[in-house]
């Protein structure tokens, strides 16, 4: 049995034919929204300059993608049906898109089930129909979790609207990703200027509010099993848990929180929340969240084909950390929170 850390990189975005043309026709109609510059951008755009190369590499699966893989010592992707997900789409548009990628996910992981695993995608503008494919894509098609991309019309997953896909996440004892898409409409005009739209930084913002607001809601005494992991090392949320902590006591006294929070939100934070490094090869802010958070709730991710590769391999061989906490944030809490076959099983089943 090989004893060579297991590398699961859990935040690796792909996509679907189908989806990438209706967001070129998304990108091709007027409109306003902050996510358009993104949108045409990639989908928009002719297939020999860079974004169009971003996005053959997020519809290819099985070539470029496990060779990149292969040559860097990658033995795993989680993927996950990439930004804006389905979630710029008509309600109708979106489930039948959800259903079909979670489709396509479920094909390609059949055809390479120890190379990928996958988040399932559900359309929240329809909560009822979304939990139904929510139940489909553990139940049957045995996906690992879940990916949400932030704000659904202007939306967060705190609106009682969307408490039976709370309920439905934690009753599967499935863990929503909530991945960033632009910041929603009421607070993206600072963000137009100066590429601040993307992952600069309107992204890690959006989610950050995004967070909060679920903490802040009380949603976790309501569903306190509900896993929700955010990437791009957890968009800083927990580097502010002190005076969050102290804030929400003052919000709370002054009459500002709709209901009596049972614990503190860095409370919660370390109970139902895990992080992943997407996008952030710094070793302070890993060394920090491992001391705020707890090995245990800190996993690696590449953000592939966004970022490259080999610098996010050698950030995390290269991290200043014991053996047996790099083999967690590498594949170990992976295993776990997403529920795929530890490496035993692997050798086991091939063997
Ligand atoms: C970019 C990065 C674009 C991410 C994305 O589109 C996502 C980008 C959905 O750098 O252009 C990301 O997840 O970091
Ligand atoms: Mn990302």
């Amino acid at each position: 049995m090989s004893s060579r850390v297991r590398r699961i990189a859990a935040e690796e975005a792909f996509s679907i034919p189908e989806v990438a043309e209706r967001l070129r026709e998304i990108a091709r109609a007027p409109g306003h929204n902050l996510d358009l510059l993104l949108v045409r951008g990639i989908y928009d755009t002719p297939a020999g300059d860079e974004r169009g190369r971003t996005r053959e590499r997020l519809l290819d699966l099985e070539g470029e993608r496990l060779r990149d893989m292969d040559a860097n010592g990658v033995d795993m992707q989680i993927l996950l049906l990439t930004a804006p997900g389905v979630q710029m789409f008509d309600a109708d548009t979106a489930c039948d898109l959800a259903a079909l990628a979670n489709d396509r996910l479920a094909e390609v992981i059949a055809r390479h089930p120890t190379r990928f695993a996958g988040l399932a995608t559900f359309a929240p503008q329809a909560p009822a129909r979304a939990v139904k494919e929510m139940e489909r894509a553990i139940q049957q098609l045995r996906l690992n979790g879940f990916v949400v991309n932030s704000h659904t019309n202007n939306e967060y997953l705190d609106h009682p609207r969307y408490w039976p896909i709370l309920e439905a996440a934690e009753a599967l004892d499935a863990c929503i990703y909530i991945h960033p898409r632009a910041p929603s409409d009421g607070m993206a005009a600072p963000f137009r200027d100066y590429g601040m739209d993307t992952a600069l930084w309107g992204y890690g913002v959006e989610v950050g509010t995004h967070a909060v607001r679920l903490m802040l809601s009380g949603v976790f005494d309501r569903f306190p099993k509900l896993k929700i992991c955010l990437g791009h090392m957890g968009e800083a949320v927990h580097f502010w848990r002190w005076r969050i902590d102290y804030m929400s006591q003052l919000a709370q006294r002054r009459g500002r929180l709709p209901h009596k929070l049972e614990l503190k939100p860095s409370e919660y934070f370390r109970r139902n929340f895990v992080i992943t490094t997407s996008g952030v090869e710094d070793h302070l802010a890993l060394e920090y969240s491992i001391k705020a958070l707890g090995v245990e709730n800190v996993l690696w991710a590449i953000d592939y084909p966004y970022q490259p590769t080999a610098p996010a391999v050698a950030f995390m061989d290269s991290a200043p950390i014991s053996d047996e906490d790099r083999a967690k944030i590498y594949g170990g809490n992976a295993e776990r929170v997403f529920h795929l076959a530890s490496a035993q099983a692997e050798v086991a089943s091939s063997g």
